[in-house]
């Protein structure tokens, strides 16, 4: 198994983190990929992935597979240890649910104002970039991270009782804010008890 992705960065971040809670990074290849110069964007990886993106995990039959939910769920259902996407269909379109909001209202919105409102990953890379609609992004993310506060006033995790991937995605969408200057607002407490919660998990601190 083979991860193509770059180290420290978020999306690629979600990955690592659900493969130290299946304590299985070691038996995975990472491939670091030179984004800063563009090489998700050559013709070899583009036929990796055509949407240029890392991480990609490429199977020992050759398969590639791209976006993070799905990557996250084949881990899941690859490796042993506690499941990460649910096992019941209730527990599965629960976390289903989360995640998928963990990633529109919080890191994707802090994505896209990272790519389209501040200088992002500098002028070679950012060649299409849409101001007004990234700053909107802001206000969107914001919002985003009061809805989890609200969640996590009731829950201990995102999806319920157990950490789960809605949680990894949360916890990567703020490590991408904190590229961009977006914080936990002081106001948030239960959001910022869930973060005190997850950054001491063994996974985050590896
Ligand atoms: N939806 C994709 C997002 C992947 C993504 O955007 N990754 C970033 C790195 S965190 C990337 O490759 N960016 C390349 C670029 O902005 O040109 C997923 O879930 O994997």
């Amino acid at each position: 198994m083979i991860i193509y992705d770059v180290e420290n960065f978020p999306n690629p971040l979600r990955v690592r983190i659900a493969l130290a809670e299946k304590n299985a990074l070691d038996t995975v290849t990472f491939k670091p990929v030179d984004l800063m110069n563009a090489e998700h964007r050559s013709d070899a990886f583009l036929a990796k992935n055509p949407f240029a993106g890392v991480p990609v995990l490429e199977l020992d039959d050759g398969t590639f597979i791209a976006e993070c939910p799905a990557i996250t769920e084949y881990i899941d259902h690859h490796f042993a240890g506690p499941s990460l996407t649910g096992e019941t269909p209730k527990e599965r379109a629960v976390i289903s649910m989360m995640q998928r909001r963990a990633e529109t209202q919080v890191l994707d919105a802090i994505a896209n104002y990272f790519h389209h409102a501040t200088d992002g990953l500098g002028p070679a890379l950012e060649t299409d970039q849409h101001k007004e609609w990234g700053q909107k992004q802001h206000t969107r993310a914001l919002k985003g991270l009061e809805y989890f506060d609200s969640v996590l006033a009731k829950t201990t995790y995102v999806a319920g009782d157990a950490f789960t991937v809605a949680d990894i995605t949360l916890w990567c969408g703020l490590v991408f804010g904190g590229f961009c200057n977006v914080t936990i607002p002081a106001s948030l407490i239960h959001l910022q008890s869930w973060h005190d919660r997850v950054a001491i998990r063994p996974s985050i601190t590896v």
